[in-house]
Order: structure tokens, then C-alpha cells, then sequence
């Protein structure tokens, strides 16, 4: 199994040591800071396509110990990019109960409780995702800021309400097909955009990331049930620990540009 951890002996500073590509100056996430982005007008929206009828077919959600993902089917695709791209899986990132902090990305240095991934791979040029993600134009992950608001939020109540079922790491379980678009926000419109990198080992520079302005509420109940429920230790350990805190600091931009899609 993978042996990297967020804190401690084997946390992040330390990352580098077993996956060099840590180490390089592409990576992600990053501090979005909205007083230097360029505004690009030429960028196009972002456009999903079979977000909404993901087939007849289960996801598989599972507590793979660093994070609670979701397989999403090739008929999920993403548009408006220099290529076209092909959903994988999503996954989630977050804080602990009571913390400011949870998303990897952040905008002038503030930071969200939590953020969501959307995988995908550009499936013009290569064949699969575990080829695509050796490419520099390899990967396209979506990043979606999640905030407490007043209201429950029932599209993350398909994957929040079956958290109980995959509490160890290694557990998984099946979500019947439900409409993915509504975990994104409203406006797909308004974003940036930058070269970037996976944000866990391997690290691989394969990733055009598209970060939306706009953040998707939950309520705090759900927040707390994201922050509360799994763990990273397998079912059984004489030490349980909660799985929380699975971000990233930000990185250094080493002289990439951040487009935005607005002025
Ligand atoms: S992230 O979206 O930058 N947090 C991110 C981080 C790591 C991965 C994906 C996204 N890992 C890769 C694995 C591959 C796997 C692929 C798609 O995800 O290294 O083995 O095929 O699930
Ligand atoms: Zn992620």
C-alpha cells in the first residue's frame, strides 16, 4: 500500500524524498492570488456532457484512506478544453471539525472547509488515464470550493449518506446513479485556469486544473458528517484515526500565470 501520509514522518515535506516529482516546480495546489490572474477573454466555458444520465450503472464510492472517491463512467465527459476529456473519478478534500481550513486551493490566501476533484483524462490522445497521467496535457481535474451555508445540500447527500458504510479505509460501497452536474457550481462560466499537478504522490505535472470562482454551499451538519465519519486506519486497528486534514499547502507558482475566465 501507499505509505504517504499529510503530517508527520512521512508527510508532505517529505513526499519528495520517494516521489521526486514532488519536488518540481509545476505543482499544485496553489494560493490563487486574484490581484496578479490574467484575464483571458478567449477562454471558453467549461462544458460537461453526460453529467446529468451517468448510465444505468453503480459508482463505486470507497475510503481508500487518504480520501472518499467515487469511480464515475466514460460516458461523463468535459468540453471547452484544448482537447476533450474523460471523467474518471471524483474525490473530496477536507479540514477538521471546527477549522477554517479543508480545500487545497485557495484565493488570496483564504482558505475553504473543504473541496471537491472531478478526474478526467484527455481520451483523444492517450488510451487510458493511468497512460494520460504521464503527460503534461495528460489530465483535466475540476476544483470546486465547498462552503457552509443555511441550506442541506441533497445532490452531496447521495455520497455524505453512505459515509457510515465505508468508514475504515479499504471499504467500499455502491451509489446508484445520480446526477453529477449538481455538484458543481451554478455558473461553470467563471473559473481559472493554470498547469498544475496531481496534489498526492506520484505529483505527476499532468494536469490542467480548472478552479471555479464560485463555491457550492453545504450545510454545516453535512460538513461536520464529511469531517466526522471515515477513517484512514483500516477496520480493526488498535488506533483508530479520523481522516481529515487530506490537503495539500499551497505551492509555489514559479512563474506560472493563473488565467481567469473573468474580468
Ligand atoms: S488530485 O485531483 O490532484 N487530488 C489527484 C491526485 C492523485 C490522483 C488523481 C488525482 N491519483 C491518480 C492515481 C492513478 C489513478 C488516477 C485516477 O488517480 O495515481 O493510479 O489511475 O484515479
Ligand atoms: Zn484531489
Amino acid at each position: 500500500g501507499s505509505h504517504w501520509t499529510y503530517e508527520g514522518s512521512h508527510g508532505q515535506e517529505h513526499w519528495r524524498d520517494t516521489y521526486p516529482d514532488c519536488g518540481w516546480k509545476a505543482q499544485s495546489p496553489i494560493d490563487i492570488d486574484t490581484g496578479t490572474v490574467q484575464y483571458d477573454p478567449s477562454l471558453p466555458p467549461v462544458e460537461t456532457s453526460g453529467y446529468r444520465n451517468p448510465g444505468g450503472n453503480d459508482f463505486t464510492l470507497i475510503n481508500n484512506g487518504h480520501t472518499v472517491q467515487m469511480s464515475l463512467p466514460p460516458s461523463m465527459q468535459l468540453h471547452g478544453l484544448p482537447m476533450m476529456f474523460t471523467a474518471v473519478q471524483l474525490h473530496l478534500h477536507w479540514g477538521r471539525k471546527g477549522s477554517l481550513e479543508g480545500s487545497e486551493h485557495k484565493v488570496d490566501g483564504r482558505p475553504f472547509p473543504a473541496e471537491l476533484h472531478v478526474v478526467h483524462y484527455n481520451s483523444e490522445k492517450y488510451s487510458n488515464v493511468s497512460l494520460a497521467m504521464h503527460h503534461p496535457d495528460g489530465l483535466a481535474v475540476l476544483g470546486v470550493f465547498l462552503e457552509a451555508g443555511d441550506a442541506e445540500n441533497p445532490a452531496y447527500d447521495h455520497i455524505l449518506d453512505l459515509l457510515d458504510k465505508i468508514q475504515y479505509a479499504e471499504q467500499k460501497t455502491t451509489v446508484a446513479p445520480f446526477n453529477v452536474r449538481d455538484l458543481l457550481p451554478v455558473h461553470l462560466g467563471h473559473f481559472f485556469r493554470y498547469n498544475g499537478s496531481l496534489t498526492t504522490p506520484p505529483c505527476f505535472q499532468s494536469v490542467l486544473w480548472t478552479v471555479f470562482h464560485q463555491p457550492v454551499q453545504l450545510s454545516a451538519a453535512q460538513l461536520e458528517k464529511l469531517q466526522k465519519s471515515v477513517y484512514s486506519t483500516a477496520e480493526g486497528e488498535a488506533h483508530p484515526e479520523l481522516l481529515m486534514d487530506n490537503f495539500r499547502a499551497p505551492q509555489s507558482l514559479n512563474g506560472r500565470v493563473v488565467l481567469a475566465s473573468f474580468p
